[in-house]
């Protein structure tokens, strides 16, 4: 049987090069590199929102309350195909219309109402809950939709 002897000096020279190689590599590892162009240069565009609610109570004890879509603004840009994805979370339905458009539908709570959407205008388009149109009724529950 061979036995390998490997001198005391050696073992504290090969301990100091894993440790200097482990150094090098934590300094000059990769990081995460920022890629070239803007996340609007891709193809289709999907954005994602939900129905929320907002609740408080008065000092007088009446409870009041407002339906939002959320995010509230998003911005879109023109003639680019827009996929728009509203989920149901808060409030049982909110049937809606985007201004200006012929685009309408229905938000239900619990499913996910999925609409493709490419704007030729600019301009700032209103996504309103005909529910909760304004602060008599829960409201406004209304999303600008900026497409420049
Ligand atoms: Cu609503």
């Amino acid at each position: 049987m061979k036995v390998l002897y490997v001198p005391r000096k050696w073992i504290l020279a090969i301990i100091l090069c894993i440790g200097i190689g482990l150094g090098t590599w934590y300094v000059v590892k990769p990081e995460a590199v920022q890629t070239a162009g803007s996340p609007a240069a891709s193809k289709r565009i999907v954005i994602n929102m939900v129905t929320g609610e907002f609740k408080s109570k008065l000092d007088n004890g009446k409870e009041i309350e407002a339906y939002r879509w959320d995010p509230g603004t998003i911005h879109i840009p023109h003639n680019q195909p827009v996929t728009l994805s509203i989920y149901g979370v808060n409030g049982k339905e909110h049937p809606f219309y985007i201004e200006g458009t012929n685009v309408k539908g229905n938000v239900i709570k619990g499913k996910e109402t999925v609409l493709h959407l490419r704007f030729k205008k600019e301009g700032i388009y209103r996504l309103i809950c005909k529910t909760h149109a304004d602060i008599s009724h829960n409201g406004p529950m209304i999303a600008y939709l900026v497409v420049d």
